[in-house]
């Protein structure tokens, strides 16, 4: 697979990486040739990106997994899509360097498995979301089970499963499925900001945030200091941070609250 996608978009603007998932005739659903893409995307992010930027064509973000997929699966054949979905999301979470969702419309489903995986969300007030599977007679097989918890709790999860609830943008922004909620149309130059604010932070700083933190979250307590300690040491050691500590402590660097 070269770079020409069938689902899936991505361009190159300055320092940040825009990945378009486009299937908009179907909602972006994520088909298995959709997620082969994205294990393709992720797995190749070019060396001149230093943040990501997925979001949605058309209408809605996306609508989850294609149900056509799992129409008549067996057990085994469930298992192992669900495990590529897991590859697949595995690949954004730890991706080289730190990925930022725009979410608009329908954020369901798989769809609100993805946004999950990604390391900054950006709703507009038309997202919705919701986790259909339960009425679906279905499982989240994403990661969402794994994920999703450590966002909004494992009562909330619960309840949208088993009730088929709908949080409203601005409420998943008070639960905290995402961290930032701009008007609608308006999300995209919120998203591209930070994407371009992130670009510039020291490279060891985002890599540790994005793939040594949520070990350190999964793993136990005195592991987790060691390895903070570890990572600290590393990033301090770059020239790069070096230099950033005499920018302020010389007066050329931005106050906290500068922007
Ligand atoms: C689809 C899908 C899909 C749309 N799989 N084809 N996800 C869901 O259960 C969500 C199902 N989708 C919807 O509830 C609605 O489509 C939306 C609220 C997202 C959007 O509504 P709307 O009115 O804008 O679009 P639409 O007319 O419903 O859909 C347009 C087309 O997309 C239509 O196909 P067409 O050939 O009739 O034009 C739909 O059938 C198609 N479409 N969503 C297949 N999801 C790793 S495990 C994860 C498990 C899950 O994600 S389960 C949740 C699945």
């Amino acid at each position: 697979m070269g770079t020409d996608y069938k689902n899936i978009k991505t361009e190159l603007k300055g320092k940040v990486f825009l990945v378009g998932l486009n299937r908009p005739e179907k909602r972006n659903a994520v088909n298995t040739d959709t997620i082969v893409e994205i294990e393709h995307v992720f797995s190749n992010v070019p060396k001149e990106a230093k943040c990501i930027l997925i979001y949605g064509e058309g209408k809605h973000f996306c609508a989850g997994l294609d149900l056509s997929d799992l129409k008549e699966s067996s057990a085994i054949e469930g298992m192992l899509h669900s495990r590529k979905w897991h590859s697949a999301m595995d690949k954004i979470q730890f991706s080289t360097v730190p990925v930022v969702a725009l979410l608009h419309g329908a954020c369901v489903g798989g769809g609100l498995e993805l946004a999950s995986a990604c390391h900054i969300r950006v709703a507009d007030e038309s997202t919705f979301y919701a986790l259909p599977e339960g009425q679906r007679g279905i499982f989240v097989g994403g990661g969402g089970s794994v994920r999703l918890p450590k966002l909004i709790g494992v009562s909330r999860m619960t309840d949208m499963m088993l009730t088929g609830r709908v949080y409203k943008a601005d409420e998943g922004y008070q639960i905290g499925l995402s961290q930032y909620i701009e008007k609608t149309g308006k999300g995209m130059e919120k998203a591209e900001e930070l994407a371009e604010k992130i670009s510039e932070n020291a490279p060891m700083t985002n890599f540790a945030l994005t793939n040594i933190l949520p070990r350190i979250v999964d793993g136990g307590h005195d592991v987790g200091l060691m390895m903070e300690s570890m990572a600290g040491a590393i990033a301090q050691d770059a020239p790069e941070a070096k230099q950033r500590l005499r920018d302020f402590l010389e007066g050329r660097a931005k106050k906290v609250g500068e922007n």
